[in-house]
């Protein structure tokens, strides 16, 4: 299987995720910074939108972290980083694997890029009403399905440690716990380290 992937880059939820799963894969390196640089022939077929992450996998191409996200925890470790489509939790789950590329990423993006607010027609609703809909879905629980550590916690734990880097998260939020947890996963640790080496 092939990560495509850069550095520095959303993709590093990709790597969080096959460390989590314990896969064997490949980390193709793309320089998304210089686009005369070579790439991968099959990179475009995976990423039609030139966006790391994305991913070969036999016949299988993708991209966007949360489809890879749930593609890899659906194929290979349902009913652990994945509720199964049978079980009651699947619809809070698949609530939770949407909520960073539709709530929080624009959410975050109107916010740091000073964009005025439109919390009724805006699909995302609001910065604040996003925070507060995550700590109140993240209380009184370890992880977002509770227990079990899921693909969700990969989507959902790597954003808002960016937002805690990013100086976007107040110091009070309950939501510094739940980070703590994620930044002190293995899988988590080395997806940071491969960025930084
Ligand atoms: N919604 C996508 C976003 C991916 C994305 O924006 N990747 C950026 C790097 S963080 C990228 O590859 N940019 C290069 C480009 O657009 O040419 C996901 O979650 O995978």
């Amino acid at each position: 299987m092939k990560l495509f992937w850069c550095e520095k880059t959303r993709a590093v939820r990709a790597v969080w995720m096959f460390e989590e799963l314990g896969l064997n894969y490949e980390r193709v390196r793309i320089d998304i910074r210089d686009p005369e640089a070579p790439r991968d022939p099959e990179f475009a077929k995976a990423s039609p939108m030139g966006k790391v992450p994305a991913i070969a996998d036999g016949e299988v191409r993708i991209s966007e972290s949360a489809a890879i996200c749930l593609y890899l925890a659906d194929r290979y470790s349902p009913g652990q980083l994945a509720p199964t489509v049978d079980d009651p939790q699947r619809g809070e789950f698949l609530y939770w694997m949407f909520f960073t590329p539709s709530i929080m990423e624009p959410a975050m993006g109107e916010k740091f890029s000073g964009a005025e607010s439109n919390k009724f027609s805006h699909g995302w609703g609001d910065f604040d009403t996003m925070i507060k809909a995550l700590e109140d879905g993240i209380a009184g629980k370890t992880w977002l399905m509770g227990d079990q550590f899921t693909a969700a916690d990969v989507m959902v734990g790597m954003s808002a440690a960016f937002l805690r880097q990013f100086g976007a998260l107040p110091p009070d939020s309950s939501l510094n716990g739940y980070i703590d947890r994620c930044e002190a996963r293995p899988g988590m640790k080395t997806a940071e380290a491969t960025d930084e080496a």
